[in-house]
């Protein structure tokens, strides 16, 4: 296993890379290049963010959110354009020594919240909040207006701002399409870009639809196992795999997160996980909890055994968690939460280890 932390870039990233190095068991970042959606990320910054995490004694094997321009996701005309800019990207990312990229084919939105610090009655913390009710009310021009208030000028991932200027007509454009029609878009996608990726020893890894049901009435095909074998199996390879987000998977109750990993992990289709919990409230009602198992609903001892037994040498990193200790920061990734439940799952992970040598 090894354990790794998001990391923005020294640019927007308030949180030092000595600061992640200090958190025990680290080995490195999952990183990212702040880019617009089908921009080819330039070598020059590849080069510079690679080399400043390894200064830092920390590897930089993961690159988080390079995203999918949303003429690839609705088959739109400059698709091949911007298929040609992902691959010369995947390419440049290899070169620096990157292995698994993950990213999503969710439209319109990554992940999405209906508030984003929720006060936590029994501790007084706070944490990412949804609840359907609470979406339907407002609407998509409302939410995203209040989570850019609610972030504080901290830049989100996945909520770059010149795609949500966009947003009402990129709605629109996607009244008609189907699950189906989304599939096969995506099966255009994955015929270009994973041959790519089997020459330069880099993996794919889809990131699940965060809330793990549809929204807005646009498509997800991301949420669920069955999805998940269905994306599998549009390019069937060993570089098309799974990032298995367990809070986002587990947001919904039906999926059983520990199966879910022995599934993909014993066929080696999870290129890499987003370990956290979840408190699930009702109906589509959830909280982001500690990453702790008796403070949420995920058991994350089922989990990382079905880690250990299943896909011992995959990249992992602790998620979200909540703002404790009056932090203030990016939302869903202070630092204080994360390096405890980084720590925890090394715990629970060198529990595992000793228990089975024995
Ligand atoms: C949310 C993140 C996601 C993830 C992207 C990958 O907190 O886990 O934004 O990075 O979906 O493309």
């Amino acid at each position: 296993m090894k354990m790794t932390f998001r990391w923005y870039g020294s640019a927007i990233d308030p949180i030092p890379l000595k600061y992640i190095k200090q958190i025990p068991g680290m080995t490195g970042i999952m990183g990212m290049l702040d880019k617009r959606a089908g921009v080819d990320w330039p070598e020059e910054e590849i080069r510079a963010l690679t080399e400043e995490v390894s200064a830092a004694g920390l590897e930089c094997e993961v690159i988080e959110s390079v995203n999918v321009h949303e003429d690839i996701k609705l088959g739109g005309g400059r698709r091949d354009e911007y298929i040609a800019n992902y691959i010369s990207t995947v390419r440049t990312l290899a070169k620096y020594g990157v292995k698994v990229i993950i990213y999503n084919f969710m439209p319109v939105f990554d992940w999405l919240r209906t508030d984003l610090k929720r006060v936590i009655p029994e501790d007084g913390s706070n944490s990412l909040y949804f609840d359907e009710k609470d979406l339907g009310e407002m609407g998509p021009l409302e939410i995203v207006r209040r989570t850019a208030e609610d972030s504080q000028g901290f830049s989100l991932p996945g909520w770059e701002p010149e795609r949500l200027s966009l947003l009402e007509e990129t709605l629109r454009r996607y009244e008609s399409v189907t699950p189906d029609d989304l599939r096969t878009n995506y099966k255009y996608f994955l015929d270009a870009v994973i041959p790519v990726c089997e020459e330069a020893g880099v993996r794919m890894a889809c990131h699940p639809d965060d809330p793990a049901w549809p929204i807005f009435g646009l498509p997800r095909i991301a949420h669920s196992q069955s999805d998940f074998d269905k994306i599998c199996a549009l390019h069937d390879s060993p570089a098309n795999t799974v990032c298995l987000c367990t809070g986002s998977l587990g947001s919904d109750p039906a999926n059983d997160i520990p199966a879910m990993i022995r599934h993909f992990g014993s066929k080696d289709r999870i290129g890499a996980l987003h370990v956290r919990n979840v408190k699930h409230l009702g109906y589509r009602h959830f909280r982001e909890a500690a990453h702790v198992s008796e403070y949420g609903d995920l058991d994350m001892y089922d989990i990382m055994k079905a880690i250990y037994d299943t896909c011992p040498d995959s990249y992992i990193r602790p998620d979200h968690g909540r703002m404790i200790w009056d932090e203030q920061g990016r939302p869903g990734y202070g630092l204080y939460d994360r390096a405890l439940g980084a720590v925890y799952l090394r715990g629970v992970w060198e529990g595992i280890e000793r228990s089975e040598k024995k």
